[in-house]
């Protein structure tokens, strides 16, 4: 083992002789010790390091995953899973994010940097014992020594390199269905939204676009006159943002599998023949994305879609996953056809159901298959959960080449640390249950601390049927989240805003409307985020060091100033907060009309009803609200509105860019600085105004420790 320092809080120990995934940007000096306090350390059949936690530690981390925030108790695979069904016992979701920080008697965090399968025991078969067990021992493992665990985060998103940011048409609403079948049934959708006036801003493609599901291919018969198609939806207000799949079928003729063969640009068996597995259009060849000319390759093809005026992607199925191989398929049938005559016991039965079940995702078959990284041929198993990662970067980068400086929408299911620099994420297939709510509000700070900052579920679920009360629910959650996209399966019951009754529709299309009024503080949070390497949800904990506020996870902080306290129980009309602080609770039916409480410090039931979005803004913190109109781009933000609890004084820093362009890399963004100072009788601002050339007009709503109301204005820009 060598150790490196990367700076003085990070120490970098390698194992053996591990692959670059490119996760960590920094590199560091070769140390002379090189021994890992924390660990005790056994190379054995696999490589595992232990650590026994006392009673009250809290072990934070592994983003995308079940559980809590909390992830004691749990035993957790990273290894990029195709796995509709998220219930608790699942060890794997679609991302590997081997991030984790203990907050207890130690403080430190740890990073496993391997692209094979590691497992995280946190106290699962031993209550004490934490254990990390690394089947690859070619492994870097990241030490992150920090204050708190706030810190520690801080640190670690230090080091692995500046978080992508979308365009800001990309914090509108966003629809989504798979199974809009044709142009027509798209056309109705947004005639919907601007009938019904509830803002949007895309539209999505599912594979129903594509022919026989071959990437970078248009259904022609279901989507004619694609690229005037595209205008008039932009026309009406609406980006489309088309999907693409990792596997790309097997078909005479189609230019991008003839290419990928003759240029050898796909994964290949043992005997260096290109592997074969099945997927939505059939069988498959899988881009090697590991191979940097593969990936360059397949990035460039994205051009087809951004030509026909499409600027907008979210890449699938690529943990990957795979439906079945021949060596599957033939074995469930030879099983079957034996069992024919067979009088099936209930063992024999189920070994026969999981012979095809088993079919899929099969860990034998992700074996079977090599990359060629710089020349050399690695197993995939080994480097698995590098896949989605290069598929995502293989597109950025492609997108990059292709319009230099603009910001595409994009993001993807399988994800890895690194990942976060190229794109988003959504968090996959999960279904129309309350408990999937909590779910979504518990891994987004999760999620943050692994680098994920454009983040989101799918609102009101995607698998089984919702009902318009877990939609409204769920819907009021998300509309804080960046990534803000109602999607749902084929088959499943329809959940636009607009597919239930008058009153939902009503209420759906005033939570909206917030959405829209919070962009300017949602934007300015989350770009602060992205330029600080900050996190944009946040456990209570992070910031109030009080023993309750460790172990409440029902509840988020959203940037400087706000606390949710979201419902995510069937027929609640309230619930209970803690707040570990005096803070304004404002509940929004419509957020022209402003009524605010002060609620003292400690435990509450709060009432909050079916058409109420509950807001809480934190003592001597403030929020930027805006207006809504019907996308992004109409939002006509000349006057500002500042809502202050202030009990002394209260600093803000609004920040905006041009929303369009990377410019905001080399410092090109605008902030507004805003002070309110209480003195004696009265309150003063200080607003100073850096660049900003929009803003007209700051309307202060400042409410005091005794719950009056001040109204101020003031003016910028002449
Ligand atoms: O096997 O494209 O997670 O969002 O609608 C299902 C169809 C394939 C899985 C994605 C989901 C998408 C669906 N895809």
């Amino acid at each position: 083992m060598k150790a490196y320092k990367l700076n003085d809080n990070v120490v970098k120990y390698t194992f053996g002789n591990p692959i670059n995934t490119d996760a960590v940007v920094l590199s560091g000096e070769e140390l002379y010790k090189d021994n890992i306090d924390f660990f005790n350390i056994k190379a054995e059949e696999d490589l595992s390091f232990s650590y026994i936690m006392n009673k009250t530690d809290i072990v934070y981390g592994l983003g995308e995953s079940q559980r809590g925030m909390n992830k004691r108790g749990g035993i957790y695979e990273a290894f990029c899973s195709d796995d509709p069904m998220h219930t608790p016992d699942k060890k794997s979701l679609y991302g590997a994010h081997n991030f984790i920080v203990i907050d207890g008697k130690d403080k430190f965090g740890v990073f496993v940097d391997c692209p094979g399968k590691a497992v995280f025991d946190i106290g699962f078969s031993h209550k004490d014992e934490l254990k990390i067990k690394v089947e690859e021992k070619d492994v870097n493992i990241y030490i992150i020594n920090g204050k708190s665990a706030k810190q520690i985060v801080k640190e670690f998103l230090n080091i692995i390199g500046e978080t992508y940011a979308p365009p800001k048409w990309a914090f509108g609403y966003q629809q989504s269905r798979w199974s809009y079948e044709d142009a027509n049934a798209i056309n109705k959708i947004a005639d919907k939204f601007i009938e019904n006036k509830i803002p949007c801003d895309a539209i999505y493609l599912d594979i129903d676009y594509m022919e026989s599901f071959k990437d970078f291919t248009i259904d022609e018969k279901a989507f004619p006159n694609f690229k005037d198609f595209v205008q008039d939806i932009k026309n009406k207000g609406f980006r489309l943002i088309p999907i693409i799949d990792a596997g790309v079928k097997i078909e005479k003729n189609y230019d991008i599998y003839e290419e990928g063969v003759q240029k050898g640009y796909f994964c290949t068996d043992e005997n260096g023949n290109n592997f074969i597995a099945a997927v939505w259009p059939g069988r498959c060849h899988f881009p090697d994305f590991l191979n940097s000319e593969a990936r360059r390759w397949f990035g460039l093809k994205y051009k087809n879609l951004t030509e026909l005026g499409i600027e907008g992607f979210w890449n699938d199925m690529n943990e990957p996953a795979l439906f079945y191989t021949n060596r599957g398929l033939k074995e469930a049938i030879e099983t079957a056809k034996a069992s024919e005559k067979e009088n099936l016991d209930i063992y024999s039965c189920f070994a026969l159901k999981d012979k095809f079940i088993n079919m899929s995702n099969n860990i034998e078959d992700y074996k079977s298959f090599y990359h060629n990284i710089n020349g050399k041929l690695i197993n995939h198993y080994k480097v698995h959960n590098l896949y989605g990662y290069n598929m995502t970067r293989s597109a950025a980068e492609g997108l990059e080449e292709i319009e230099n400086n603009k910001r595409f929408l994009l993001f993807s299911r399988a994800s890895y640390i690194g990942m976060h620099r190229y794109s988003g994420i959504w968090t996959g297939d999960n279904s129309s249950w309350w408990e999937h709510i909590l779910l979504n509000i518990k891994m987004m700070p999760s999620l943050n601390m692994c680098g994920f900052l454009y983040i989101g579920a799918d609102t009101g679920g995607f698998s089984s049927n919702a009902n318009s009360q877990l939609v409204t629910r769920w819907t009021q959650f998300s509309l804080f989240t960046p990534l803000f996209r109602n999607h749902s399966a084929m088959g499943t019951r329809f959940q636009e805003p607009f597919s239930f009754d008058e009153d939902t529709n009503g209420i759906l299309k005033k939570a909206i409307e917030l959405r829209y009024a919070l962009i300017p503080y949602i934007y300015s949070e989350y770009m602060k985020a992205v330029k600080n390497r900050d996190m944009y949800f946040l456990p209570l904990s992070f910031v109030y060091e009080d023993e309750m506020s460790k172990r409440i996870e029902n509840q988020l902080l959203l940037g400087d100033s706000l606390m949710l306290t979201p419902i995510y129980e069937e027929n609640a009309i309230g619930r209970y907060a803690y707040l570990p602080e005096d803070m304004l609770l404002w509940k929004v039916k419509e957020y022209e009309k402003r009524k605010y409480s002060i609620v003292k410090q400690g435990h509450h039931y709060i009432d909050i009803g079916l058409d109420e979005v509950p807001i809480f803004i934190r003592k001597n913190k403030m929020l930027v609200l805006g207006k809504h109109a019907q996308n992004v781009e109409k939002l006509d933000n000349k006057e500002l509105n500042i809502i202050a609890f202030v009990e002394d004084k209260a600093e803000y820093i609004y920040y905006d860019d041009d929303g369009k362009t990377c410019d905001y890399k080399n410092n090109r963004y605008t902030e507004i600085f805003i002070q309110i100072e209480k003195t004696e009788k009265d309150y003063v601002m200080t607003v100073e105004n850096r660049g900003n050339e929009l803003v007209k007009e700051l309307n202060f709503e400042i409410v005091d420790i005794d719950g009056n109301i001040h109204r101020k204005k003031t003016y910028l820009n002449g």
